[in-house]
């Protein structure tokens, strides 16, 4: 275990850093020079992090070390008689073919037409040399690589360009010069055959910037976007925040073979292709927005990451969620900001709230870990962003962008912690904002008492929040948070009040952010001239869990009403949850029919954008509905929200649907413009509603959909249609579309996603069978998250079968993928997570297999890890 508390500054610093290179695919050779630098106050023995490595030579200040001189065991080089300036150089030699962890050195695609290169965050640099490879160690970067110039035109590395030539039998060298100091995670290379898509930037103080973006050949056409949403991002970079790019260069890679979604190394950014590749042939609106978003996200950690690094790996919120929260803001401005919230806010409570609810929960700053890489979290990056949206909105927009000029600007070529940021943005407003260190601190979503009381002769309303710790772990004794309530208050029919505070004397307004910094508090609300509607937590302003006693028609008309997209959708979300458990409990449902009737005057409301409309007319997940479960059921589950839709789909009217799908596929355009990217997202809600009504009609408007598609959005919807509503059209369809996708690794990972969550109890079958493609593999973590990820995750009625085969089928993968990849094993493994709260011969089942598997000899430490959390 590695404690926050134990950290310590580093003994040994390197101010330099010179690499050279001498790639092949099966061996290349590093010749590794780092300048040391000792700290005088400390006295320990100089010790280098090193994985896995074969040591070629190693000497000391141009003197060759003998074997007594030095020790190499257990991941770490001693080596003894080094001083202050001393020049340590070795030569290790590495197998990138070999490498199936893609972490360190590694080869991407085949041995014959592969590219090699490299990933280091977090500690993948120690499988490339010997290094203190720790963040908070910065050094100048020199980076020479060679190669032969016929299998590897192309020598990428961070930094600017400085040199290349020729040499001997049809080899090349170029070399790369790094002008900021940076931590090893973000060294990076890449060589092989790429091409290139280029565009002159110019920043907005005055530096000509390249941009490249490398793909292999057949996919280079499909870097047009991401090139737009690199400018876009940059742009806004500079005109939010004042940030402007640092390089001459800018080089973005695509690879298939990558263990998350893209990786923000020093001027040399790695992504997954599906993160940068688009086209509207083989790409989703979803996937449009999510490219813009990774990309965006990458490149602000050029400065939130980069130029400002984390001291230690326990403050990797600092870097993450504070990147995306940048990158929300980015896509807000870029896209429609409520659509935006909703998508994110879902995102959270699908992904971090069950994850905090159950034994992998860990604070956004943990205070220990075993392997790092575990903890690239939802809870880390997602709530992580929750808590900067907070501080942003206590300090407002000017106040929020002073403090963030104060961050960077103190911070600059610093390895910084929370505290540092929390300071910074408190000191630049002359505000204490340590109070909110507490949201880093623990783990559990908070819940959020709220009740209302209207005096009818006094004109007042008196709201009563109070708040509660999530259970366990001391619960009961940790200090309240500071929690903002954003509200309004709204008049039964439908208008906003004005808002005065009692005690408060500024003028009034309708919307105002309230601060519950105790355990519990009354506000009082004066001048209230009827009984009001409070809309509360506005736009989602703190991660919590909201009770607030509503009665449906309060709801129905916050529904209707709100002009807050994100909390007219969220009413709507709290309906269609109490209309679920009314049906779970068989009992008469004001709520059911609340929610069906606004819903349908929604429906027939043509002021409404499309694609809120879709977002509203979509009830909670089947993930957020088992949160409000005590013995989960996730066949009941999904039958239930089948029922709850079913009921909406009978509300609206078959004809009123085929009407409405009608009027939507009028229009055939693929551009990616809001207006119409909303037709098309409502037209796939549209349908699937249709299809719970009349089975063969929709399949048919889908088999047509499907045929006629004009892009991959609406084929995707209707293949997916179809399959999941088991048409007797969906098997032609598969084969066609795997015919027309042949060759086009993306689609093919949507061809077997759409069947891994095929509902119920077929899907298991379905799996196994696909697991028998050739196209499969458990080398290619894309692969392995469209099949498996995909059933484990996203399709919990397939997933969690009662006689637990589902179970053993994954833990039985999670061996084998182990041995490959033990990142991408523990990711999927957290699918166990929250096994305790399934119905007993569910949770039996879960238990027997994720006990035999704990005591499986041989696992990774990070699938180690997992599994043993699991089990608590
Ligand atoms: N900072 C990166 C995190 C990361 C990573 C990326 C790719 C492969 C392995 C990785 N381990 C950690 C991604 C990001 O948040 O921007
Ligand atoms: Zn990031």
């Amino acid at each position: 275990m590695i404690r926050l508390c134990d950290y310590r500054a580093p003994a040994w610093r390197v101010e330099t850093v010179e690499l050279d290179f001498d790639l092949g695919i099966d061996a290349s050779e590093l010749r590794s020079r780092l300048r040391l630098r000792r700290d005088p106050a400390q006295d320990a023995p100089l010790r280098l992090d090193g994985e896995n490595l074969q040591l070629l030579s190693i000497s000391l200040d141009g003197v060759p070390l003998p074997a007594t001189a030095y020790r190499y065991a257990g991941n770490v080089l001693e080596v003894d008689g080094a001083h202050d300036g001393s020049v340590l150089e070795t030569r290790v030699r590495l197998r990138p073919a070999a490498n199936t962890a893609l972490e360190g050195l590694y080869l991407s695609g085949s041995r014959e037409a592969g590219f090699l290169l490299t990933q280091c965050e977090a500690e993948g640099f120690r499988h490339i040399t010997f290094f203190p490879d720790r963040p908070d160690v910065l050094s100048s970067y020199t980076v020479t690589l060679r190669a032969d110039r016929e299998r590897f035109p192309v020598l990428l590395a961070g930094g600017n360009p400085d040199g290349a030539g020729e040499l001997e039998g049809g080899r090349h060298w170029a070399r790369f010069v790094d002008p900021h100091p940076k931590p090893s995670y973000l060294f990076a290379l890449v060589a092989g055959r790429l091409e290139v898509l280029e565009r002159d930037y110019v920043t907005a103080d005055g530096r000509a910037v390249q941009l490249k973006i490398w793909a292999e050949a057949d996919a280079i056409d499909r870097c047009h976007y991401a090139m737009d949403a690199l400018e876009r991002s940059m742009r806004w970079d500079e005109q939010a925040y004042g940030r402007n790019y640092d390089l001459d260069v800018f080089h973005v890679v695509a690879t298939h073979d990558f263990n998350m979604g893209a990786m923000e190394n020093k001027g040399l950014n790695i992504f997954n292709a599906k993160c940068l590749l688009a086209d509207p042939d083989s790409t989703t609106d979803d996937e449009y927005r999510h490219v813009e978003a990774v990309v965006a996200h990458e490149y602000f950690h050029n400065w939130s990451g980069n130029r400002v690094t984390c001291r230690d790996w326990f403050q990797l919120s600092l870097k993450e969620g504070l990147t995306v929260f940048r990158e929300q803001s980015f896509s807000a401005d870029m896209n429609s900001a409520p659509l935006k919230r909703i998508e994110d806010v879902s995102l959270l409570r699908r992904a971090q709230f069950p994850e905090d609810a159950g034994p992998l929960a860990h604070p956004v700053r943990p205070a220990q870990y075993s392997e790092i890489n575990n903890f690239y979290t939802a809870t880390v990056y997602e709530k992580g962003s929750e808590l900067v949206r907070m501080l942003a909105g206590a300090l407002g927009q000017d106040g929020f962008r002073r403090g963030m000029d104060r961050y960077f600007e103190r911070n600059d070529g610093r390895a910084a912690t929370i505290e540092d940021f929390l300071a910074a943005l408190g000191e630049a407003n002359g505000t204490d904002l340590t109070p909110y260190l507490a949201w880093y601190g623990q783990a559990g979503t908070p819940r959020l008492k709220a009740h209302g009381q209207y005096d009818a002769a006094a004109h007042t309303y008196t709201l009563s929040l109070g708040q509660r710790a999530p259970g366990g772990n001391g619960a009961e004794a940790r200090p309240p948070l500071p929690i903002p309530v954003k509200l309004a208050l709204f008049t039964r029919h439908g208008d906003m009040l004005p808002l005065h505070l009692d005690g408060q004397t500024s003028g009034s307004s309708n919307e105002m952010v309230v601060v519950l910094d105790q355990a519990e508090r009354d506000f009082v609300f004066t001048n209230v001239v009827t009984a009001p509607v409070p809309s509360l937590l506005r736009g989602f302003s703190a991660p919590v869990v909201l009770e607030c006693d509503y009665a449906p028609d309060e709801l129905a008309l916050l529904l209707a009403h709100d002009i807050d997209g994100f909390n007219r959708w969220e009413a709507g979300q709290q309906l269609a949850a109490r209309a679920y458990e009314n049906l779970r409990d068989g009992n008469a449902s004001d709520a059911l029919l609340a929610w069906c009737d606004a819903l349908a005057s929604l429906f027939g409301n043509a002021t409404i954008d499309d694609a809120l409309l879709a977002d509203l007319l979509t009830p909670p997940g089947e993930v957020e509905l088992a949160e409000r479960e005590s013995a989960i059921d996730p066949q009941r589950i999904h039958q239930l929200r089948q029922e709850l839709q079913q009921r909406l789909a009978a509300r609206l009217g078959a004809d009123a649907l085929r009407q409405r799908y009608a009027a939507l596929a009028a229009h055939t355009s693929i551009a990616l413009d809001a207006v119409s990217q909303a037709r098309r997202r409502l037209k796939r809600r549209v349908l699937e509603l249709l299809a719970l009504l009349d089975r063969d009609g929709a399949a048919e408007l889908a088999a047509a959909q499907f045929r006629d598609a004009p892009g991959m959005t609406d084929r995707l919807a209707a293949l997916s249609v179809l399959v999941r509503g088991g048409a007797p059209q969906a098997s032609t369809a598969l084969l066609e579309y795997r015919a027309r996708h042949a060759g086009d690794a993306l689609a093919l990972d949507k061809w077997f996603a759409v069947q891994a969550q095929l509902p119920g109890e077929p899907a298991l079958e379905r799996v196994q069978l696909l697991e028998r493609d050739d196209a499969f593999t458990l080398k290619n973590p894309n692969r392995v998250q469209s099949l498996l990820g995909a059933f484990v995750r996203n399709n919990p009625s397939g997933f969690h079968r009662i006689d637990g085969a589902g179970y053993r089928l994954l833990a039985e993968r999670l061996v084998s993928l182990d041995a490959l990849n033990p990142q991408v094993a523990a990711r999927l493994a957290t699918a166990f997570n929250g096994w305790q709260r399934l119905e007993s011969r569910r949770r039996e089942a879960a238990r027997t297999v994720i006990v035999e598997l704990a005591a499986h000899r041989g696992l990774s430490r990070n699938l180690a890890e997992i599994i043993g959390s699991v089990l608590n």
